[in-house]
């Protein structure tokens, strides 16, 4: 914080003025100790208060990251040799001018229509497969609320939360790649122009580094290979650099916030210890790693990759990791595992990291099974009726609740399962089955047919939400990204009339005349709405829905990852000719 704002700001009403000559020598004299003392208190202050280390860092981090043991800033390690950065940077050049043409002749089709033979109702198809639900909710939002962050579809109005602080556009460029995938092209060309003219990062507003990248950065870098307009790639470099500055801290773990003017970071008040996040430092990876090939600054992608070298060096309890690290100490904070809030697209994040590098980063691939492994040991569990569900850990004890968004588990084990070491591909197909069907469980034992935020399997209740802050629904996306996974893997056509009975949910329950919205309690018989349309109801629930209903060849997995907001991101093609580089 600026000295300035420590001090008062305002005048003290009634106190007489006194010029500095109509004090007396003595009276000089004492104002001049009474000033000492004042000085020698703040600086004590600074130095001798307890973890002035933190303020310090916090406030100047820019001239004076703090030198611990844990220190691994690529800014130290990796500036050795200009030559290395120089070679770095030529490969870099090199990778990108060999992948733009496969990733032109990867760039998905038009999709074919309709082809029947998946299931028996083809008002199904018909319905899910025009994107009538993207333009009630895109049209909605373009007549209420363009620009702003997101629309309030019951008043028909603008909203914003402060994860984007003064940012704009949020519905418009997460919904880019969407409209284009749908061939909504007018309406893509629209939000072109908005992006072209309206969309600024050069605001003095604190924003979350999280929020900001797998929204604006992925949703811009998606936007930018689906359609090749250079646009999208000039802004969503220039957005990675403005975040560069959340990795100044001692250990190269980033801030969760981040003033994307001044640059100062701070983590949200309350994580434990002041600690970063895992489901927002471990979901960066994939973003980051395409900024560097696409501005051919190697940065990006070493600010991720010392992420993995910090936790590399610390032990894990019983092999899992923590939702919370400290960034000045590199330590983990509370022992708390989570594969839903706070933990979820971490793990994410190092499979498609593997996925995302045509099976070349065998780290990131070590990482995400060895976890998996430990998560199925520790936190996953079978209710007396025989429902998998996977558990929250708490320094050993297990809260036997699962959320909504855990529900992207089985999306995530069925994607993987194909790579999983010692003959476990069967296994995991059944694990993320049983996943997918404990969440469409959460689904069918509610009123409205949508799933709660959170649900128990405790005091004699199985796959229900028990307290009244867990029972809503805000449009999430994690259940259907699941049921599209477990589709293309298996074309069990259940999973299609799971999406199906979601879809009626979603039109009979949150759509209202101005969009569509989340509700307050699933469990109520009519629904309460709550005002609403979230950016990723139109970047990815209606995605996932619309790709549960495609053929398998539009966006296929094997030349397409989504970022953990479904923003599809082009594999990088291992090219045989080379050796392997030092910067994937
Ligand atoms: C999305 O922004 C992303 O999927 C994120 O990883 C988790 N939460 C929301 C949707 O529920």
């Amino acid at each position: 914080m600026p000295v300035a704002t420590l001090l008062p700001f305002t005048a003290t009403p009634n106190r007489k003025s006194a010029s500095p000559t109509s004090f007396r020598l003595t009276e000089k004299f004492i104002l001049l100790l009474v000033f000492s003392a004042f000085i020698t208190l703040c600086f004590g202050a600074i130095f001798f208060l307890p973890d002035s280390s933190k303020l310090l860092s916090g406030v100047f981090f820019h001239s004076s990251a703090v030198e611990t043991n844990t220190r691994t800033s690529p800014d130290s390690s990796d500036s050795g040799s200009a030559a290395n950065d120089e070679r770095i940077l030529a490969k870099i050049r090199k990778d990108h001018e060999k992948a733009l043409p496969a990733i032109a002749q990867n760039r998905p089709q038009r999709p074919t229509h309709y082809r029947p033979g998946w299931g028996d109702d083809c008002i199904l198809s018909f319905i899910a497969y025009r994107p009538y639900m993207m333009k009630h909710a895109w049209d909605s939002y373009r007549r209420y609320a363009w620009g702003s962050n997101e629309l309030r579809p019951v008043s028909k109005q603008g909203h914003s939360s402060n994860l984007f602080g003064s940012i704009k556009g949020a519905t418009i460029v997460d919904a880019l790649d969407t409209l284009y995938i749908m061939e909504m092209f007018e309406e893509f060309d629209a939000a072109t122009d908005w992006v072209e003219k309206n969309l600024d990062f050069n605001v003095n507003a604190e924003v979350s580094v999280f929020e900001v990248n797998i929204r604006f950065v992925g949703g811009l870098l998606s936007a930018y290979y689906l359609s090749g307009k250079e646009v999208f790639r000039r802004k969503a470099v220039e957005l990675g650099e403005r975040l560069l500055p959340a990795f100044k801290t001692p250990t190269g773990i980033p801030w969760a916030l981040l003033n994307l003017k001044s640059g100062i970071g701070r983590n949200w008040p309350w994580a434990s210890g002041g600690s970063s996040i895992l489901a927002e430092y471990g979901t960066l990876h994939l973003e980051f790693i395409h900024l560097s090939k696409l501005s051919g600054n190697p940065e990006f992608a070493q600010k991720v990759m010392n992420i993995r070298k910090v936790l590399n060096r610390l032990d894990k309890p019983q092999g899992l990791y923590p939702n919370y690290l400290n960034p000045n100490s590199g330590q983990w904070g509370q022992h708390h595992v989570s594969v839903g809030g706070l933990g979820d697209s971490f793990y994410e994040y190092l499979l498609k990291a593997w996925l995302m590098s045509d099976k070349t980063d065998e780290e990131g691939k070590k990482m995400y099974y060895d976890a998996l492994q430990a998560i199925e040991t520790n936190l996953m569990r079978k209710s007396t009726s025989g429902l998998t569900y996977i558990a929250e850990w708490k320094g050993g004890l297990l809260e036997h609740k699962m959320g909504h968004l855990t529900c992207f588990a089985g999306g995530m084990i069925a994607l993987g399962a194909d790579g999983a070491p010692n003959e476990k591909t069967g296994h995991q197909m059944e694990v993320a089955a049983e996943i997918a069907r404990t969440c469409h469980e959460s689904y069918t034992r509610t009123a409205l047919k949508l799933g709660p935020e959170a649900f128990r399997f405790d005091g004699g209740v199985e796959a229900i939400a028990t307290r009244q802050n867990e029972k809503y629904f805000i449009l999430r996306p994690e259940v259907i990204e699941t049921y599209m996974y477990m589709w293309r893997f298996t074309h069990d056509p259940k999973y299609r009339e799971w999406g199906w009975e979601a879809v009626q949910a979603l039109e009979q329950h949150c759509k209202v005349e101005g969009g569509y919205s989340g509700v307050r309690d699933v469990y109520a018989a009519t629904p309460n709405h709550d005002d609403v349309q979230q950016s990723f109801y139109l970047a990815e629930t209606l995605k996932y829905l619309y790709l549960l209903f495609s053929d398998d060849d539009h966006l296929p997995f094997d030349h397409w990852v989504f970022n953990t907001e479904a923003h599809p991101l082009p594999l990088i093609k291992k090219d045989k000719t080379d050796r392997p580089s030092k910067v994937e």
